[in-house]
């Protein structure tokens, strides 16, 4: 009889993030609750959650302190699979708002006009990845595995291995969730030699697309002077492996969300709102990577190109709050606000006196309710986090979706516009520098620092006949459904699972 596979002793993998998945808010009556959180990690995660076993260690997000950190702890072990590690307040300030996304998330960008180094915020930035190296030394096993995410993390893989020591034979992953820059633009930060090594203590180093890795390992070799080959870089005697690993959705659950009564009782309700306007749609953070005034001044160019289009056309634009704390995103949120301002007070327009007449009696009631009320308002903007259910309403709605991101790792919110427009195949213009416009083909691609391009591709959208929208629809929802999320986190662990002495990532070229 053949003999039978003995299965093969899967080991663990241990994941490690800035935040972990869920979020801990304290009730008026001090208790704790939990809601799941949103953002691009978490999205492209949830889908690996699914198929592997793994424990995940982040920041709740909260402070705790004394006697409730055990039992908090425990609870978040047990319910989520979640191992938190508590920072008070001020080192998180310094750590999340001062180094992560004062220093980091501006130069990794392309913003380095926006960077302020200071030394309390490098030294926050440095005790908060020792406190995740220790807690995750606790609790690892030999043979385990290590995936570390983003850029709040990069000191990470060297503290880890200098926490567990050598008894102990541990795999390390990165994945790297924003661009990599020019090494031009990397050579800029203070501590660039620091924050290099400390990535180069993985096994893996992942990123979204073949020029991050490639501006990765030129940064190794211009100022570290490493050796490197095209997938690989030799530091201190080891093979890291660098490569891409674009990631995408879990399609299928916007799908079946889709088809759900209030999803479908939302559409019937957002189309009878806006019938016989066609809707442009827009969801981003409230983040100036993502390019929100170049997309406002294009859709106010292509108003003012196309008079016949005003009133036949709105842009929803969903603006979630983020980082509020940094002084980059208070002057962003009042650009913003301004430049919408401007374009409904010029474009929009209130309901004729006329149409406030009832049966030919003015009634002083309709008069002053409707005086300055807009019967037309060309750009609908929410500076709010929408439920999951309406964001899904509002994509299916839209005929057009608008990235304009002027730098982004990737943009999920492309892939899952497409995911939503499987009735309408409505069209996608996608700036050339999300990581997305390397894989979306069927897009209008476009330079979003060139707003009156991205004026023509608004009118393109406008006008684009059925059988081109459906044939470029087809294009990039194959990619969507193809390139999940679950493909990307199932690859980017079986290569690192793979990963001996030898070099994988040359074999895979
Ligand atoms: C980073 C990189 C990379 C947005 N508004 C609402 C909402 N969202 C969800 C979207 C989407 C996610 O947040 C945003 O993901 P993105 O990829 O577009 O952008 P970042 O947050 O900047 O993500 C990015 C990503 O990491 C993954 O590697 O692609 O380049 O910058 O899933 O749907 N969700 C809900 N309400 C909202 O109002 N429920």
């Amino acid at each position: 009889a053949p003999m039978l596979a003995t299965p093969k002793p899967t080991s663990r993998l241990l994941l490690a993030s800035n935040r972990l998945p869920v979020t801990v808010t304290r009730n008026e009556t001090e208790e704790y609750e939990f809601a799941e959180g949103t953002g691009g990690l978490v999205s492209g995660l949830r889908g690996l959650s699914k198929s592997t076993q793994f424990l995940w260690y982040g920041w709740p997000g909260i402070e705790v302190s004394g006697g409730e950190t055990a039992p908090l702890a425990a609870k978040l072990k047990e319910r989520f699979g979640a191992v938190p590690v508590y920072l008070d307040d001020n080192q998180a300030d310094l750590y999340y708002n001062g180094f992560s996304n004062g220093i980091l998330w501006p130069l990794l960008h392309y913003h380095p006009g926006e960077i302020t180094f200071t030394e309390d915020s490098w030294q926050a930035y440095k005790n908060v990845n020792r406190k995740f190296a220790q807690a995750i030394a606790r609790d690892v096993e030999d043979g385990d595995l290590v995936w570390v995410h983003d850029y709040h993390l990069m000191l990470l893989p060297e503290m880890l291995r200098d926490e567990v020591g050598s008894d102990k034979t541990i795999k390390i992953g990165f994945f790297l969730h924003t661009p990599f820059p020019s090494s031009e633009l990397y050579r800029i930060l203070p501590v660039r030699n620091e924050i290099l090594s400390g990535l180069l203590h993985s096994d893996l180093i992942g990123l979204h697309t073949n020029d991050y890795a490639r501006h990765f390992l030129s940064s190794c070799s211009i100022v570290l002077g490493l050796q490197t080959l095209t997938r690989t870089v030799t530091y201190k005697d080891r093979t890291v492996n660098v490569g891409a690993f674009p990631i995408g959705i879990e399609p299928k659950r916007f799908i079946k969300t889709l088809a759900t009564d209030p999803v479908r009782e939302r559409i019937a309700e957002l189309e009878s709102e806006f019938e016989g306007k066609k809707v442009m749609v827009g969801v981003d953070r409230l983040d100036y990577i993502k390019g929100i005034p170049q997309k406002l001044r294009a859709f106010e160019i292509f108003l003012n190109d196309h008079p016949e289009c005003v009133g036949s056309v709105v842009l929803i634009q969903i603006a979630v709050p983020t980082r509020g704390d940094v002084e980059e995103y208070q002057n962003l949120r009042a650009l913003v606000n301004e430049l919408i301002g401007r374009i409904n007070g010029r474009f929009g327009k209130t309901l004729p006196i006329s149409t406030t007449w009832n049966g030919g009696k003015p009634s002083a009631h309709t008069l002053i309710i409707s005086v300055g009320t807009f019967e037309y308002m060309p750009i609908h903007f929410m500076h709010q986090s929408v439920p999951f259910q309406e964001l899904l309403a509002l994509y299916a709605i839209s005929e057009v979706c608008i990235v304009s991101s002027t730098r982004d790792g990737m943009n999920l919110v492309s892939f899952e516009y497409i995911a939503c427009q499987r009735e309408r195949h409505g069209s996608l213009i996608l700036s050339e520098f999300a990581g997305s416009a390397k894989s979306l083909s069927g897009s209008i691609v476009v330079n979003p620092w060139n707003v009156y391009e991205m004026a023509r591709a608004i009118d393109i959208a406008y006008h684009m006949p059925e059988e081109e929208r459906r044939e470029r629809f087809d294009k990039m929802n194959d990619h969507v459904q193809k390139f999940t999320s679950a493909f990307w986190g199932k690859s980017f662990i079986d290569t690192l699972t793979k990963i001996g002495n030898e070099s994988l990532m040359e074999e895979r070229l």
